[in-house]
């Protein structure tokens, strides 16, 4: 690299340089070689086995059963081998080589023939979201890919007549790099590379892109278009407020790339109750799906985020779709109140085209209802879902084993929630919240917490609440709650106050319009003498400067920068600096196993890692050296049998 540096220099390629270029550009001799993977990846076993990991208390490695990976005959299943997975059970059952899988109609034929072959098929479809909302909803989105890439070709092979595997967006690309300290890219390079046959399905907030603030439009139409390139195949396309203008640009742009769009309605209040609110009525939703129809999307979600549809509304929205529009309806719900299989089962008696469901093991509570059931549920009816029961089993033990190491991410909302019908709370949002509550002292009341959130709804003029306008909300009430302030005093002490910056950002119009307007007064108060736009915030945002990231990069890289990452650095700069500093020290931990990865080493215990196909690594703890005075500890491995120390500052 420093060569290239050198002779990639003005005065180098001028030729006016003599010895002394040496001495007067030293920042170019500047470059630390990267160090030895296996001794980057000592380190980090060495420092979380001392120091634990961010978020899970510090306990030794708790016991885990060994995962039974199931297999596709004659398949090599696993990109790198793990300590923790032996062979399954082996599949055998073939597919039929005949149909074509919604993957090969969409590279054959493009996205107007899968909308028609939806539209042709009997069953009602379904889109698995195990990979993304699933995890991101029970487990706080923390599934490694690593425990994805297992079980991938055995997915590729037995969901085969799925519409789509919802594997990416939402949290997932932010959660990746922060907390995972791996890269949301190659998580989408290795699946693709393991699951050819199935359509791959992004959450995209519009303009949010994954991020929770809109972003400069030529950095929303290329990371869309990289996405595209990358392996995504349906982009779920939606706006936190349902705004229709700002919902236009990622959906042109998502059409031009020739996948899937799916433009996506979020769900809220109660078609069922018109006292709930005038806003969001049955016309409501069927205009709004007339308008998606018109920007010449491919299939309509209904995404209800926060599990408040009720089944006998289900049948109604879905009737009066199927009735208004000619396009495939595609519903999305949480099973946080329980119902979940009752709505889509009343959906698929209103011919819903395509439910989502996930693995029967990250499933339920605030996740996706579980596939099998539902199709138990329709036994004996019209309409059932095309579903391999025996495979979901199969994969059930494997997510069953597999969910047990992420158990201090478990969501706290064990049970069914009907309470949710009065909040109207994302799936995600419940335990973020409540962790946003602790960390503010307002741990034991988190019920006004709760209370609060929906009376911030109707001061603010009853919203559609998802990511990242849930957030809004959720900080107004923990603020509110806080301060001791209410409907009236908010707006009477509002001079004086200041307001946390998500809702600054709201009034100031930042994040779009909603559909029944600002609080004027409110919004007088919180902005002071800050002006608001009501146009798109994309016409206010300066270009992203694409030729100043690849700069920055190629400083910090020592390969090639790709537009992977500076897409990322353009939406998540501190994030992704602060991550490539990580692997800078620790390399790519992503190769470790989870619970490794989580809680380290016990003493004498060997992992297996798998750095690259056929190159292995064979990692035993012999021995953790007493605390020194300069605060570090020596941990002693053998690597490949081979006497391998690491000094680490022990954090305690
Ligand atoms: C997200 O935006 O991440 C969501 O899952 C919204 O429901
Ligand atoms: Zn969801």
């Amino acid at each position: 690299r420093f060569i290239e540096n050198i002779i990639k220099h003005p005065q180098f390629i001028s030729g006016e340089y003599d010895v002394s270029f040496i001495d007067t550009h030293k920042e170019l001799f500047d470059f630390v070689p990267p160090r030895n993977r296996g001794n980057k990846l000592l380190k980090y076993i060495a420092n979380v086995t001392v120091n634990g990991f961010p978020g899970i208390e510090k306990t030794e490695k708790p016991h885990f059963e060994l995962r039974q990976v199931p297999k596709i005959k004659g398949h090599r299943t696993n990109i790198h081998r793990e300590s923790f997975s032996t062979p399954g059970e082996i599949w055998t059952k073939p597919h039929d080589e005949k149909t074509l899988s919604f993957k090969q109609i969409l590279d054959q034929q493009g996205p107007e023939a899968v909308s028609k072959a939806i539209l042709d098929t009997k069953n009602t479809l379904l889109t698995d979201t195990t990979l993304r909302d699933a995890h991101q909803s029970v487990l706080t989105t923390r599934l490694r890919t690593t425990d994805m890439r297992e079980i991938a070709p055995f997915m590729n092979e037995t969901m085969r007549d799925y519409f789509s595997l919802e594997m990416w967006g939402g949290a997932t690309f932010d959660v990746a790099y922060n907390f995972l300290k791996e890269s949301p890219w190659q998580r989408l390079r290795d699946l693709r590379q393991l699951i050819p046959d199935i359509p791959f399905q992004m959450l995209l907030r519009a303009s949010n892109a994954v991020g929770y603030k809109n972003y400069p439009d030529n950095l929303v139409k290329q990371f869309i278009k990289t996405s595209a390139q990358e392996g995504i195949d349906v982009f779920r396309i939606f706006d936190s407020l349902n705004w229709l203008e700002a919902l236009k640009f990622p959906i042109e742009t998502a059409l031009e790339t020739g996948k899937i769009v799916e433009g996506t309605i979020c769900y809220t209040g109660d078609i069922l109750n018109p006292q709930r609110s005038s806003l969001y009525t049955l016309d409501y939703y069927v205009n709004m799906a007339k308008e998606l129809e018109a920007l010449g999307v491919h299939t309509i979600a209904i995404k209800d985020m926060s599990g408040v549809l009720k089944p006998e509304a289900a049948y109604q929205l879905i009737s009066a779709l199927k009735q208004e529009v000619s396009l495939p309806i595609h519903l999305h719900t949480h099973d946080t109140t329980s119902t979940g299989v009752a709505i889509y089962s009343r959906a698929i008696d209103a011919g819903v085209d395509i439910v989502d469901t996930a693995n029967a093991a990250l499933s339920g509570q605030n996740s996706q209802p579980d596939a099998n059931a539902l199709y138990y549920t329709r036994l004996g009816l019209d309409r059932n879902i095309n579903v391999d029961i025996e495979a979901n089993d199969i994969m059930q033990n494997y997510w069953k084993e597999t969910r047990k190491y992420y158990t201090p991410f478990e969501s706290d909302l064990t049970t069914a929630w009907t309470k949710v019908y009065d909040y109207e709370m994302p799936g995600g949002q419940y335990s973020n919240l409540r962790m946003q509550a602790q960390s503010l002292g307002l741990g034991d009341r988190y019920d006004a917490v709760l209370d609060m959130y929906h009376r911030v709804n109707f001061l603010f003029g009853d919203l559609v609440k998802v990511t990242p306008s849930s957030k809004v909300v959720g900080d107004m009430a923990l603020f509110m709650v806080q301060n001791d302030l209410d409907e009236t005093s908010v707006i009477a002490q509002g001079e004086t106050l200041d307001f946390p910056q998500s809702v600054i950002s709201f009034f100031k119009g930042e994040i779009g319009q909603p559909a029944g307007g600002m609080n004027k007064e409110l919004q007088k108060v919180v902005l002071k003498n800050d002006l608001a736009i009501s146009d798109r915030p994309g016409n206010h945002l300066a270009p992203f400067d694409f030729k100043e990231a690849e700069e920055e990069l190629n400083e910090k890289l020592y390969k090639d920068v790709d537009m992977n990452s500076m897409l990322s650095l353009g939406m998540y700069p501190k994030v992704f600096r602060e991550y490539l500093n990580f692997i800078e020290d620790f390399g790519q931990v992503d190769i470790i196993d989870t619970p490794t990865f989580f809680y380290g080493m016990k003493l004498n215990e060997r992992i297996v890692v798998d750095i690259e196909p056929g190159k292995t690594l064979l990692v035993e703890l012999t021995s953790i050296g007493p605390l020194k005075e300069n605060g570090t500890r020596i941990v002693y491995f053998n690597l490949n049998g081979m006497p391998e120390q690491v000094e680490i500052i022990d954090n305690n």
